[in-house]
């Protein structure tokens, strides 16, 4: 049986994670407004992709008989400043999310809860990747600085990111 403490967090979970698509989301709004036409659909992207990760912690709660409650979700920023600016707050809020998935990985193991150890370790993996893909981007922005040319070539190369359906979500 999972625990009522156990069940809070992963409820917990949902939220962040439903938060995370919310903040992509209104990243790729405004990276729309600005005309960066590639970053707004790479931020999309994401957040799709953070929608998968609520599933999945959705799910897995049904799975273990768990009651699901859906709280509510803050509103993210509507301003997010230079593309710099936007992927900076993007990898900061990812390690936020290891911080959290961390957390629930140390609660499972103090709690002797194997099955939701193992569950959660796909979203170890997960924010590694998710941590290297911001840090790229980041240090890529950081070389392009004011370089106009720079920038338009990495709005397109971000426009080509596939949708979370054709690659390892
Ligand atoms: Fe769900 O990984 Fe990003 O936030």
């Amino acid at each position: 049986m999972i625990s009522d403490n156990m069940l809070e967090e992963l409820n917990k979970q949902v939220n962040e994670e439903l938060y995370s698509a919310y903040l992509y989301q209104a990243m790729s709004a405004y990276a729309n407004s600005k005309g960066y036409r590639g970053v707004a659909h790479w931020l999309d992207t994401q957040a799709q992709e953070e929608m998968i990760h609520a599933r999945k912690f959705y799910d897995y709660i049904l799975e273990r008989g768990g009651r699901v409650r859906l709280l509510g979700i803050k509103e993210p920023p509507v301003d997010f400043g230079t593309l710099l600016d936007i992927f900076e707050a993007a990898l900061a809020h990812e390690e936020h999310i290891t911080g959290r998935i961390n957390h629930l990985v140390n609660t499972a193991r103090e709690e002797r809860d194997h099955a939701t150890d193992n569950f959660l370790q796909w979203f170890v993996a997960e924010q590694v990747e998710e941590e290297s893909t911001a840090t790229g981007i980041v240090d890529q922005l950081k070389l392009i600085g004011d370089n106009m040319g720079g920038i338009f070539q990495l709005d397109r190369e971000l426009g080509t990111r596939p949708s979370p359906s054709t690659e390892s979500e």
